[in-house]
């Protein structure tokens, strides 16, 4: 084991930090006339409540009150599904009126809890808002509900040989409003980059229920400011997203995997550089998983990709993909990078393997994108999905490994496992902190603002991707100077003077 976690301990420990309840005395909670109400607007199967006049089942309306981890629990005695943009406009201009506040909640596998009430909030869910609106194949420009689940647009397009710009392991269940609205980045992130680009335009509706419709097809647009970049990534603090026009790509001719083993994490990098240099424009992904993952995973079914023996000592693995015009110079490339690396005076790879089939490419995939599922059968996690230089990765694991044994919290009486893996070609590393017998409070505070600070000392960034919502509400301070916190603050109060739209969320 690398041990230099003394090299990054924080050097100071003066920020500010608490966690604070937010209240909600502005609020006021859904009533039997708020739900007549909305029997005026929805459908009745569009409306569960636990209040007399519905009498939902209150195991219907618990999935909509935790979420994914089982980490965040809120207290929703409501839940609507909207079938329209007409009916999310005239809902949220009467919770505008009077004061309720709105959860708008996609495919509920958000990681941060910014779906999950915090107190008496209505929940919003888009899942009945699904119709494909428009595609065109020649340019490939898909527009869609809100609602729509990313795995079915990706279907939905396969036929027409193009593929949605980003993935990621939760696609069978998160949906693209859900998507723009975290800013997902995923494993496509690398190639086809952020959806800041490939979002073409959106519709909203504001917390007023005025509907923003800025729904373009157009690849380029400089009319003055671009408002639909606020919502995405805006967490659905500044309205709820409704429909989405999204450029996709053509789906790459080839694609090719390798999976490789390296000694040392200290040969991440210099393999980094290596691969991107040789593989040059057909490297599509670059994810790294480090020892600990690595055996998880094995432990719960996924792999083997390579024997026990090929592993051997290797401390960490990493994923690169390729994707471009022509199998036979790709699978070249490919073979000529895997002799190189192997027959190197120093080598960086013990060992790797190149998937020689469609099922071996799945295999090696669904041994990354599976970890997220092993984290959780393996107990609750804490996780920090944060941007620092690569070379910190493992210092950064290392150190919060470390951290737990020194306070006597490390072994299967609390944290059974702290592990690493993530997005090395977008510098993301995802931190798992496994609580073997669930969350307790004296585990989140040797965690945070532990964790908080070494990012900060590293100007890197406290959430690479999940986002902020109620979980690191109170560490935005840690990446974002109080001067931004200062506009972000005046931005929300422009679009929801009420604070009704997902209070509690991102701001602190
Ligand atoms: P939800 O969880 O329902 O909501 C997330 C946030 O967006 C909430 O704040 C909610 O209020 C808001 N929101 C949802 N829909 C709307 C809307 N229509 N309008 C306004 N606000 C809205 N994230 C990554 O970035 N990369 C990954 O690789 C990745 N992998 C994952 C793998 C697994 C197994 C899981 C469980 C999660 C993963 N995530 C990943 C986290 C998560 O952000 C994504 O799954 C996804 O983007 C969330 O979409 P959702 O529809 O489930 O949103
Ligand atoms: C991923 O990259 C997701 O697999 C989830 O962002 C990360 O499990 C995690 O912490
Ligand atoms: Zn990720």
């Amino acid at each position: 084991m690398i041990r230099l976690h003394n090299s990054i301990r924080p050097a100071f420990r003066s920020r500010r930090w608490a966690h604070n309840i937010p209240t909600f005395s502005h609020l006021n909670s859904v009533n039997e006339e708020d739900l007549a109400h909305f029997s005026s607007i929805l459908a009745p199967t569009s409306i569960l409540s636990t209040l007399p006049s519905i009498s939902t089942p209150a195991d219907d309306i618990a999935p909509y009150n935790v979420d994914w981890m089982g980490k965040y629990h809120g207290q929703a005695n409501s839940v609507l599904r909207p079938r329209t943009t007409q009916q999310v406009s005239e809902i949220v201009k009467y919770c505008a009126q009077r004061k309720i506040g709105i959860v708008p909640q996609g495919g509920n596998t958000g990681l941060v809890g910014g779906g999950i009430s915090l107190q008496k909030e209505i929940v919003l869910s888009l899942g009945a808002m699904n119709n494909v609106r428009s595609f065109d194949p020649v340019s490939g420009i898909l527009v869609a509900d809100a609602g729509c689940i990313l795995q079915s647009l990706s279907e939905y397009i396969a036929p027409h040989n193009h593929i949605m710009p980003l993935d990621l392991g939760a696609k069978g269940s998160c949906q693209i409003g859900g998507n723009i609205s975290t800013n997902a980045g995923g494993l496509r992130l690398l190639r086809y980059g952020s959806l800041h680009g490939t979002v073409l335009g959106l519709e909203v509706v504001l917390p007023d229920g005025t509907i923003l419709d800025q729904l373009s097809t157009l690849r380029k647009d400089n009319t003055g400011y671009d408002l639909k970049q606020l919502f995405i990534g805006g967490e659905g603090t500044l309205g709820i997203v409704t429909g989405v026009s999204i450029l996709t790509p053509p789906a790459p001719q080839a694609t090719n995997n390798i999976f490789l083993a390296l000694p040392r994490f200290d040969n991440v990098l210099p393999l980094f550089q290596t691969v991107k240099r040789q593989l040059g424009e057909i490297m599509s992904a670059f994810e790294y998983i480090d020892r600990t993952a690595y055996d998880m995973g094995l432990q719960h079914g996924l792999g083997p990709l390579l024997s026990a023996d090929e592993v051997g000592d290797s401390q960490c693995f990493v994923l690169v993909e390729t994707s471009g015009g022509n199998q036979d110079h790709d699978l070249e490339k490919l073979n000529n990078l895997l002799e190189n690396l192997l027959t190197a005076d120093e080598p960086l790879i013990n060992t790797g393997v190149l998937s020689q089939s469609p099922t071996q490419f799945n295999s090696i995939w669904a041994l990354r994108e599976g970890l997220t599922e092993c984290v959780q059968k393996e107990g609750k996690p804490y996780k920090y999905d944060v941007s620092v230089p690569l070379a910190d990765f493992q210092k950064v694991v290392d150190a919060v490994r470390e951290r737990m044994i020194s306070k006597g919290l490390y072994g299967d009486h609390a944290i059974s496992k702290v592990m690493g893996y993530g997005h090395v070609g977008d510098g993301n590393l995802h931190l798992n902190v496994i609580a073997k017998h669930g969350y307790r409070p004296e585990l989140e505070a040797a965690l945070e603002p532990f964790i908080y600070e070494i990012v900060a000392d590293r100007k890197g960034s406290v959430s690479a991707e999940h986002g902020i919502g109620s979980m690191k509400r109170d560490a935005l301070h840690y990446s974002k100077s109080d001067v931004s916190i200062d506009w972000m603050r005046k931005i929300k109060q422009t679009f929801d003077p009420l604070n009704i739209m997902n209070p509690g969320k991102v701001l602190p």
